[in-house]
């Protein structure tokens, strides 16, 4: 079995870009490989974060894994902090990354600009130095991801390969190089307020995502205030219509019907009975996956599947550490039985 692994930062309460983009494929996926589901808390604090808040997103996002259907019996769910190799695995590869690498990451670019120059921390530089460890500790083929992390992904790749090459041989490549996943279809969910910029938990305006916690009512002020264009129809035209086309992707995606099927179904429907009958197909969705989540939080399954979690990926973890350990020739040579 080809073993994929994942991760969201809890940086806040996933939206359904997040869903569309990554969760989704997640359960897709689970049953044909071996999966690994991360909660990248150590990603998270790369940007100033309430602790508390942390910690509470970080269950939740736990929950929400569950409670969309993720199988904690068939995947590896953890939190990235209570497997140290993560961090650790994180310095070696930067030590093997140069820092021009680094300065032409957009979302680096995009988030110091975000947040100031001056105030922005060293880790949002080296923040994906710490996905590569992520990604190579499990040896993964997979990386199902949204666009945005596309680049990220081409780093990790460059990384195994030059990693490889230097401290390898060619027929015992210590590193796995793995493939990027981005669906055909929802890899870049746009804001409702503004269809040029992504969908992110982490928007100032509320308005601009939906967010997988919100309440019925919420989602549907939210979804008939969505920005749409002054047409007035219903087609899918991504220079042009860039609004509705977001919100047609939206559906599809939702309601697993094709756009063109949609297209057909709404070609006489105005704006707002496409918007609000979108707004049921999402509550529809997020409705149950909300009971779950609140179900699971109350009890205390949650801790035991995280613990056994955390110690199922450690035994996985620490052998390719020890391996890049030995590899670049830190520590004593290793006394435990080769790996
Ligand atoms: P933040 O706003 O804190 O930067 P984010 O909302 O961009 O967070 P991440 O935790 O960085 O979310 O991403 C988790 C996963 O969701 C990644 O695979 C990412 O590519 C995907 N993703 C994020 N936003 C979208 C989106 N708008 N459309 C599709 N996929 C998305
Ligand atoms: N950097 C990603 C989150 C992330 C990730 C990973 C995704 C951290 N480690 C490993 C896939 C694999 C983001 O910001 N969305």
């Amino acid at each position: 079995m080809k073993t994929i692994f994942s991760g969201i930062q809890p940086s806040g309460t996933p939206t359904i870009g997040n869903y569309i983009g990554a969760m989704k494929q997640f359960l897709a996926l689970q049953d044909q490989y071996n999966c690994y589901f991360c909660i990248v808390d150590e990603h998270a604090i790369t940007v100033p974060q309430d602790r508390l808040k942390l910690r509470e997103q970080t269950l939740g996002l736990a929950a929400l894994y569950l409670a969309i259907g993720l199988d904690p019996h068939r995947a590896t769910i953890f939190i990235q902090s209570e497997v140290s190799a993560h961090a650790e695995a994180a310095w070696i590869v930067q030590c093997n990354t140069t820092i021009g690498e680094l300065e032409r990451m957009t979302q680096f670019k995009d988030k110091s600009q975000k947040n100031g120059q001056a105030s922005v921390s060293a880790a949002l530089l080296t923040y994906p130095p710490l996905m590569v460890a992520d990604i190579i500790l499990y040896n993964t083929d997979l990386v199902p991801v949204g666009e945005d992390q596309k680049q990220h992904l081409e780093l990790t790749r460059d990384f195994t390969e030059r990693f490889n090459k230097k401290y390898g041989t060619e027929n015992q490549p210590l590193l796995t190089k793995p493939e990027v996943k981005i669906s055909k279809q929802g890899a870049r969910i746009m804001s409702l307020q503004d269809p040029t910029k992504k969908m992110s938990k982490s928007d100032d305006n509320a308005k601009g995502y939906i967010s997988m916690l919100d309440e019925p009512a919420i989602i549907r002020k939210k979804m008939k205030a969505a920005v749409t264009d002054s047409s007035g129809k219903i087609e899918y035209d991504v220079v042009n219509k860039p609004g509705i086309s977001n919100l047609l992707t939206i559906f599809s995606a939702v309601t697993d019907q094709p756009i063109s099927e949609l297209e057909a179904k709404y070609s006489n429907s105005g704006y707002g009975e496409f918007k609000a009958d979108l707004g049921e197909a999402i509550v529809a969705l997020l409705e149950p996956i909300q009971a779950n989540y609140h179900q699971l939080l109350a009890s205390n399954e949650l801790d035991t599947l995280l613990d056994q979690g955390a110690e199922k990926a450690a035994l996985v973890a620490n052998k390719t550490l020890q391996k890049m350990k030995n590899a670049v020739g830190l520590g004593r040579k290793s006394r435990r039985k080769k790996v």
